[in-house]
């Protein structure tokens, strides 16, 4: 492998074969999407997905079935802890990278239940950097790009902004088990001389979201009438990023950024939690041909979420710098995109809502 200079390659890495872990997830869903639909990337893709309640095949549905796609992709229903699993993934399908975005992923949850938090996301990543590094052992390298977030950098004030080599503060068993997963690529890339590559990205937002999130949330509330529960003073800032652009930015670093590097991927959009749910409401309001005043009125502060970050701003200057990325969507359109994709997928929301999915999945592939 060439480099161009300490941080990118001359010679772009051209994975044959990516194996995808939590690619029927929200963003490695966009990932895979956009990769097979781009005529650059000719990568074979294997997705390991355990299918939990975030996970649904129905994000790729129409995008892997075509013959031509078909002979490219497969699905793989697994866990990211099992290591012979992933060691025997890696082996059967010569897998020459691995893009890593199975995680437990939303904040509220690891508050309620932080167990499973660091089961998948600190002995899941575990479980990969052994299979990895057991087939380096073999004689096999596998590039691993980590897919991380901007919260295991704590929390900014009013001003500054998270650059790559920002330290470490992570407040929430969300962040502390993601920033220990991010701890452990490190280590292992350094003791073990793994070839690794890390991104961490902003608050992403688009279609296929679980509604749990804010965004998606509260335009499903919006659309049923129900409340639209702002935590604490709504003053709480983050950035938002479309999720198609944190997918190209994954392509980017993995094929260009240089073994060992760190990139932070963000929307330069910066926004108030109550202000954003404002601009969103007229959107909402404009497509469902509502009275914007009516959905307002839903907006009903509740008790702040414990330990609430106040903001996260990234400066993705270096990757736009370095790799030429930025964002294709300014939220205006990214937004008006994900209100259209909602409006025309009400019943995708009302699926992985009722449960109706995880009766197909029983159906399908048995209780878990
Ligand atoms: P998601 O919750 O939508 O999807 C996670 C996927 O991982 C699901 O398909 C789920 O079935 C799968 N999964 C969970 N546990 C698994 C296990 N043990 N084995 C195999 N698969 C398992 O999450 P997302 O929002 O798409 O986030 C993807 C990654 O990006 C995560 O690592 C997350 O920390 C990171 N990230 C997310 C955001 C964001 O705003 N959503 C921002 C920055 C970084
Ligand atoms: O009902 C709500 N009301 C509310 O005020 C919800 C769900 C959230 N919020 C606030 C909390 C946050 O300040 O909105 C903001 C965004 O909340 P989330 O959508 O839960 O995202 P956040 O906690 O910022 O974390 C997200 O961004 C970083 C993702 O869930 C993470 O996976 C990612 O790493």
């Amino acid at each position: 492998m060439s480099h161009g200079n300490a941080e990118t390659l001359t010679v772009p890495r051209a994975p044959s074969s990516m194996l995808v872990t939590g690619g029927a997830g929200f963003i490695g869903s966009s990932f895979i999407r956009t990769r097979l639909a781009d005529p650059a990337c000719t990568s074979r893709i294997v997705n390991l997905d355990l299918l939990t309640y975030a996970g649904n095949l129905e994000n790729l549905a129409g995008h892997v079935e075509e013959p031509e796609r078909a002979g490219r992709y497969s699905f793989v229903r697994g866990d990211i802890r099992d290591q012979a699993l992933v060691e025997r993934l890696l082996e059967q399908h010569k897998v020459d990278a691995l893009v890593h975005f199975a995680a437990e992923s939303h904040v509220d949850r690891s508050i309620h239940g932080p167990r499973d938090f660091i089961e998948t996301n600190v002995l899941g990543t575990f479980a990969i950097l052994e299979a990895v590094r057991a087939r380096k052992a073999a004689g096999h390298d596998v590039h691993l790009h980590h897919v991380s977030t901007d919260e295991v950098f704590g929390s900014l004030g009013d001003t500054g902004f998270f650059v790559e080599t920002t330290a470490y503060d992570p407040r929430s068993p969300y962040s502390a088990s993601k920033a220990a997963s991010d701890h452990l690529v490190r280590a292992y890339a350094h003791t073990y001389g793994l070839s690794t590559t890390l991104s961490n990205c902003s608050n992403n937002y688009g279609p296929f979201q679980f509604p749990e999130k804010l965004i998606p949330l509260m335009i499903a509330n919006c659309l049923e009438g129900k409340p639209l529960p702002v935590y604490g003073d709504g003053q709480n800032v983050r950035d938002w990023l479309y999720v198609d652009d944190h997918a190209e930015a994954v392509w980017l670093v993995l094929t260009r950024g240089a073994p060992g590097t760190s990139w932070n991927v963000g929307g330069r959009n910066e926004k108030k939690n109550l202000d954003l749910l404002h601009e969103l409401i007229e959107v909402v309001a404009r497509h469902a041909n509502k009275d914007a005043a009516a959905l307002r009125a839903l907006i009903t502060f509740v008790k702040d979420r414990p330990g609430h970050d106040r903001r996260y701003a990234i400066d993705c200057g270096k990757i736009e710098r370095l790799l030429g990325w930025t964002p294709r969507h300014d939220f205006g359109a990214g937004i008006e995109a994900t209100v259209r994709w909602t409006f025309a997928n009400r019943g995708w929301i009302d699926r992985v809502r009722s449960g109706a999915y995880r009766e197909w999945l029983d159906t399908n592939y048995g209780k878990r």
